[in-house]
């Protein structure tokens, strides 16, 4: 029905140096799913030249999948063999195009996403929750007064914090400052790279961050080819949280997307970073966001963040993309704050 069909009707080309023998790939539990299709885990043997099964991420199509998302996905494959590798981005480590469905083979993240990993390791009895989640007025334009801490509290909220750490768990690794100013620098590392290769993200964001072993930090979701003619504002993701909350206002209305709003968006990244996860712009609407950028508005300082670093946050939001930093001074910058601190 389209000029894509070609591709489910015919073999795809063989790629001799990233294809991986389909039998020694067994596939496991599924991670998650996107509009894209299925991210699953598996076990690949062999695909480190010695004879060791390695745990890896695989990605294929749903199977009513189309031919368009067929495309997508080998475009996505296609730009992670462009890009090459880097420590701080999810890496290609094969795929399986011959004779069977495509998977795309890369590296698996124990820790999952930052952002469900800097929520679950919030300490306990905190009031993160509270100053996060639940304060209404996070920027400073609203009537809406003082925080709904106290009386309007959710019961059970801060118990909610740390679901899944019960008795008998390992317990988790306690955060400390210079651990988040490493996260800061990981990230503009990986984006440093990815735009050293003119590769612009366009959804930078902690959910797109995954936290791999010894707490390496990879940018997932690089290589996505994203439908910007028919952008959806209103879309939400699984979590219920706003997309467009992490757009730069040129791309947001104009749709002009470079590197450096990939930078607007780091600076909300790093909003998350300091608030362990916290919610940007909570309970404001999408025609809300759209005023209160037009008129300047900013989220303001997390407790978490020193002034130096709000600093190098705010300097992300500025509203000219030229008078934002690059990724280039960004890692510069957070190189020095992470020697210097303790
Ligand atoms: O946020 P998550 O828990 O982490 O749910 C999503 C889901 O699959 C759909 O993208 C998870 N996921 C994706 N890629 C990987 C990976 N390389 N390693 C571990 N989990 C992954 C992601």
């Amino acid at each position: 029905s389209s000029e894509f069909t070609e591709v489910s009707e015919y073999d795809l080309p063989l790629d001799t140096k990233w294809e991986f023998p389909r039998e020694r790939l067994v596939i496991g539990d599924r991670l998650g799913e996107g509009a894209f299709g299925l991210v699953m885990k598996g076990e690949a043997l062999g695909i480190f030249k010695d004879n060791n099964s390695v745990t890896v991420a695989v990605k294929r199509l749903k199977e009513d999948a189309t031919d368009r998302e067929m495309m997508d996905l080998i475009r996505e494959m296609e730009m992670m063999k462009l890009i090459g590798k880097h420590k701080n981005i999810i890496n290609l480590l094969g795929c399986c195009t011959q004779r069977g469905p495509l998977f795309v083979i890369v590296e698996f993240a124990p820790h999952g996403n930052l952002r469900d990993f800097l929520k679950s390791h919030r300490p306990l009895g905190s009031n993160f929750s509270c100053i996060v989640d639940y304060e209404r007025p996070v920027f400073t334009n609203s009537n809406g007064s003082g925080s709904a801490c106290g009386s309007g509290f959710p019961p059970g909220a801060v118990v909610d914090m740390r679901q899944g750490q019960g008795q008998g768990e390992t317990p988790l690794k306690t955060l400390t400052p210079k651990d988040l100013i490493s996260y800061a620098y990981q990230v503009a590392r990986g984006m440093e790279y990815l735009a050293s290769k003119q590769c612009i993200h366009r959804d930078l964001a902690a959910r797109n961050v995954l936290v791999s072993d010894e707490y390496v930090l990879k940018i997932a979701d690089f290589g996505l080819t994203r439908n910007l003619t028919q952008f959806d504002y209103y879309r939400k993701t699984t979590d219920g949280r706003l997309p467009v909350k992490w757009m730069a206002p040129e791309a947001l209305f104009d749709r002009k997307y470079t590197s450096k709003s990939d930078v607007w968006s780091y600076g909300v990244l790093l909003w998350e970073i300091f608030t362990l996860g916290g919610n940007p712009y909570p309970s404001v609407p999408v025609e809300d966001l759209f005023n209160l950028l037009r008129n300047g508005h900013r989220m303001k300082k997390p407790p978490y963040a020193s002034t130096e670093m709000f600093s190098i946050m705010h300097s992300c939001w500025q509203e000219d993309p030229n008078n934002r930093p690059s990724f280039n001074r960004l890692v510069q910058e957070l190189d020095k704050i992470l020697t210097s601190s303790l």
